[in-house]
């Protein structure tokens, strides 16, 4: 459907905000959507389970472009006492990342778009010998209801953008991301009164979904490898710091 904002794009070439509707709205609403329907897809040929853990089932599909690794990544996991709305709101927010997030150096917000969308750019840190890699994306977070009865899904989106703050500075390479944290919460034996919902009584059940181009040249077998210890290492120790957090505070639904 073409709305306004939709015909104000196309009019004039270029984003610009309309009515309430900051300049990367539609963008965000089309990866969002698309971000849906892929994590519902079954996985099928191609896909190879690289590592499992516990819950965690991390899988890859090994795809090259003009002889660049771009390999897709899809990690399954359930993690106990916690909600969906919980892991989002720690994944997404910006005072908590340093303390989870092991391959950065900085980061920083360089816009607020709206409330739940903010720009992020960080400095990777650097793999020997290849280029150092930076990022600059929309970072979006979002509630959806499903149904009366069930808890709502949380997600967060983060998604390749320019930004003028942002001009790529040689060394640097700019890698190009595009990454959804998907949750939903389940509530096992729930009492008769939601008020008795203990942190026992609650599991997370969280899709992580990963396409990254290294944004250049890297030896295949290097990204491969760093990539198959990274991303779970990445999830244990999120998840871990997500369920410290939380612990001892009311559970966030
Ligand atoms: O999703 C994650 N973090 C978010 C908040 O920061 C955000 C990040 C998106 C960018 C992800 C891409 C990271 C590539 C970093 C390259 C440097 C790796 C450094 C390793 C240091 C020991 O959404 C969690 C992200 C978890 C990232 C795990 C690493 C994945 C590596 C992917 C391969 C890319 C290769 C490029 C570098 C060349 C390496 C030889």
């Amino acid at each position: 459907t073409i709305n306004e904002a939709t015909f104000a794009a196309t009019s004039n070439g270029e984003n610009i905000s309309v009515k309430g509707k900051h300049r990367l709205a539609n963008d965000v609403e089309r990866v969002v959507q698309e971000h849906l329907t892929y994590v519902r897809e079954e996985m099928c040929d191609g896909w190879d389970l690289i590592h499992e853990e516990g819950e965690m089932k991390v899988y890859r599909r090994e795809v090259e472009e003009n002889g660049i690794v771009v390999d897709p990544l899809k990690i399954f996991h359930a993690i106990q006492g916690v909600t969906g709305h919980e892991i989002c709101h720690y994944f997404w927010e910006y005072q908590h990342r340093m303390e989870w997030e092991t391959t950065l150096d900085s980061t920083k917000i360089i816009e607020a778009l709206d409330q739940d969308t903010v720009i992020f750019f960080q400095m990777h840190k650097r793999v020997w010998p290849t280029a150092q890699r930076d990022s600059c994306f929309w970072s979006h977070i979002r509630c959806i209801s499903n149904s009366e009865e069930d808890q709502p899904t949380w997600l967060v989106v983060n998604y390749t953008t320019p930004h003028p703050l942002a001009p790529i500075k040689p060394p640097q390479v700019r890698l190009i991301a595009n990454v959804a944290m998907i949750c939903e919460t389940i509530i096992n034996e729930p009492p008769l009164n939601p008020k008795d919902i203990k942190r026992e009584n609650i599991q997370c059940k969280l899709a992580y979904v990963a396409f990254v181009n290294p944004g250049g040249w890297v030896p295949s077998a290097a990204v491969r490898n760093v990539a198959k210890r990274e991303y779970p290492r990445f999830l244990r120790r999120f998840t871990s710091y997500v369920i410290e957090q939380t612990r001892d505070k009311p559970i966030l639904f």
